[in-house]
């Protein structure tokens, strides 16, 4: 028998020792929500450059009672990747002034997530009854079909954009087939904008998202026993015109050998060398018609801010 040490091979080693020994090198970017990321994620929220939170809550609290209104009569409401639940109040509680019960089913993966949503809820809409779900959606939507009743699904702050087109219709479709006719999804897309506003917000000048960044790495040496040297990294963050997508980046400042223990790797990375680690596809209108219809649901209506920095649009099924 071979006395290897056993520490745990994660789920991810695989897509991890696929991504960093190709060309261009990737990284997925699931990666970056370990404690530490997930809260560096939180701060990110909160940067002066990083429109996306506040705007999409400022809709969502501007339009709730419409939105609510719109998406039909007596509703179950489902989150999907709810985190915490920060922005779904202002819908739930105008749920509450039209319905005489509100369910709530904030679904995510992180189980202490939901902890804090349900207390969130708790405290800010008494009148709602919560029931967390755990899921991984990987393993698919399954848990929809056990939700009775008209369905409203959210799925907020642009986490559809970490998905090439192709696999967000995938993804969208998933959960259509779950849903029933007169259910109702409520996306929110990041919309196409003027660079000079998109790459700050992905590149502050506090530099946390740089932090937030390079802890994939920080990750991948705790996780995989790697000795990834962080100060040999710069973060790279680009507007792709031709895709309609930031593009996160780590740049090798350096040549240097990189070993993933775990994995049993060695990679030589050469000074200038990216590792591809984040997509953000940014929508228009047309783009995000096309990805619901695509998906099987019917464009209604969209919300936007002012200057139409975020929209919400809500897909009939
Ligand atoms: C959580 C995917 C919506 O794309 O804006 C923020 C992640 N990456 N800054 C985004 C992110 C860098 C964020 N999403």
């Amino acid at each position: 028998m071979i006395a290897r040490e056993t520490a745990a091979i994660p789920s991810f080693a695989r897509e991890v020792e696929e991504g960093i020994s190709g060309f261009p090198k990737t990284l997925p970017c699931k990666l970056f929500y370990d404690a530490t990321g997930s809260e560096l994620f939180e701060e990110i929220t909160r940067l002066p450059e990083y429109y996306l939170t506040r705007t999409e809550l400022a809709i969502l609290e501007e339009h709730a009672a419409e939105m609510v209104r719109a998406a039909g009569q007596n509703l179950t409401v489902v989150e999907l990747g709810a985190g915490t639940a920060a922005k779904t109040c202002s819908l739930l509680r105008a749920l509450t002034r039209r319905q005489m019960r509100v369910s709530f089913f904030p679904v995510d993966i992180s189980p202490a997530a939901l902890g804090e949503a349900r207390e969130r809820v708790s405290a800010e809409c008494p009148n709602v009854s919560v029931r967390p779900v755990v899921a991984d959606f990987a393993e698919g939507f399954g848990f929809l079909r056990d939700i009775r009743g008209r369905k409203l699904v959210l799925y907020l702050g642009s986490s559809i954009g970490n998905f090439d087109p192709e696999s967000a219709v995938k993804m969208l479709s998933q959960v259509r087939r779950e849903l029933a006719a007169g259910d109702a999804l409520l996306l929110g897309t990041d919309m196409v904008k003027n660079p000079s506003i998109l790459v700050p917000a992905y590149d502050d000048t506090q530099g946390v998202t740089a932090e937030f960044n390079k802890n994939v790495l920080r990750r991948l040496n705790r996780d995989l026993q790697a000795d990834f040297d962080l100060d040999a990294f710069r973060h790279v963050a680009l507007w792709n015109p031709i895709r309609s997508r930031m593009e996160i980046y780590l740049e090798r400042l350096r040549t240097q050998m990189v070993t993933l223990r775990l994995l049993q790797l060695t990679v030589r990375i050469h000074v200038g060398e990216r590792i591809h680690t984040e997509n953000s596809y940014k929508y228009t209108l047309p783009m995000a018609h096309e990805m619901l219809r695509d998906a099987g649901f019917n464009l209604e209506r969209s919300w936007f801010d002012e200057c139409k920095w975020f929209g919400l649009h809500l897909g009939r099924v």
